[in-house]
């Protein structure tokens, strides 16, 4: 079998889905630590929320208000220092399970590795769909813009860990190596019906990697759990864009602060290294605006 057959997936499908990562305890505290944590944010006691109907960031919030007032569609931030149940997110983000894929995909090792994003996706307060985009290339671009930008390496893995059943990401296989085609172009943002487009289907405990650049969107039904692990580490070769993508979302502001008391020694190395790596990559980026507007 080949050594990369992760890789190999990801550079043909534009995704790859590994089943079961999770050891039956480490599914049922994941999940006791979601529960806890998206109770606290329909609660208003969270002020990082994806808010209902916002795609993309920045989300609504109004200084002073309840932010999930208008209902939620994710939890952002799972390595805050004051989130209550912080070190359980942190220990699943800098575990080895999550490293040793992303070390493959991102041909490298530890000592490359950029701490990134950790957020849940979850069950909308009513149901609730995205539009098909790319997560770093607006709708905008032309075909030769799009096939530039998708030449560049990706600098960074970003993952789905589903804690229950999900099948709310809607993917166009291969679509992260060529511009949109026609029908793709002229598709309504919601249009069911894109050529080949098809659910990843995920059961408790599996992950899916993917390309953020592969056409696709999400269907989310308000009756059905969702909590699933929403994470990217990026790679220090990685550029300005890359860090546009992820301190758009705001982590510079408390990373310096993250709990690494519950790792083991080879992962609190790890994740030292990561976040120093992270915090250089933000001084010498600046100023660094939205990708997408929506
Ligand atoms: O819900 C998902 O799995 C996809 C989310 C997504 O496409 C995004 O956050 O840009």
């Amino acid at each position: 079998m080949s050594k990369t057959k992760y890789l190999d997936s990801l550079n043909r499908d534009g995704f790859v889905l590994i089943p079961s990562v999770l050891t039956p305890e480490q599914l049922s505290t994941l999940r006791r630590a979601s529960a806890e944590t998206i109770t606290l944010a329909r609660s208003g006691n969270w002020p990082y929320v994806r808010t209902l109907p916002k795609q993309f960031p920045p989300w609504n919030i109004e200084p002073g208000a309840n932010p999930a007032a208008g209902g939620i569609w994710g939890v952002q931030f799972l390595m805050h220092p004051s989130l209550p149940n912080s070190s359980t997110f942190v220990k699943n983000y800098f575990s080895s399970g999550i490293a040793d894929v992303v070390k493959e995909l991102l041909e490298c090792e530890d000592e490359e590795l950029v701490m990134e994003l950790f957020n849940i996706l979850i069950r909308p307060d009513r149901d609730f769909e995205l539009v098909w985009h790319r997560d770093d290339i607006p709708a905008t671009a032309t075909a030769e813009q799009e096939l530039e930008r998708l030449r560049e390496p990706a600098w960074h893995a970003q993952w789905n860990l589903a804690l229950y059943e999900d099948d709310s990401l809607i993917v166009v296989p291969g679509s992260h190596t060529r511009a949109r085609t026609q029908v793709e172009r002229n598709a309504g943002p919601f249009e069911k019906e894109i050529p080949g487009e098809i659910k990843v289907r995920m059961k408790p405990g599996d992950v899916v990697f993917y390309n953020n650049n592969i056409l696709h969107r999400g269907a989310y039904v308000s009756t059905k759990e969702r909590m699933t692990l929403h994470g990217s580490m990026g790679h220090s070769g990685g550029s300005r864009l890359r860090a546009r993508n992820v301190l758009q979302h705001g982590i510079g502001e408390w990373v310096e602060d993250v709990d690494f008391s519950a790792l083991d020694e080879a992962e609190r190395k790890r994740a030292d290294g990561m976040r120093e790596r992270l915090i250089k990559m933000g001084r010498e980026s600046g100023d660094v605006g939205y990708s997408l507007e929506g």
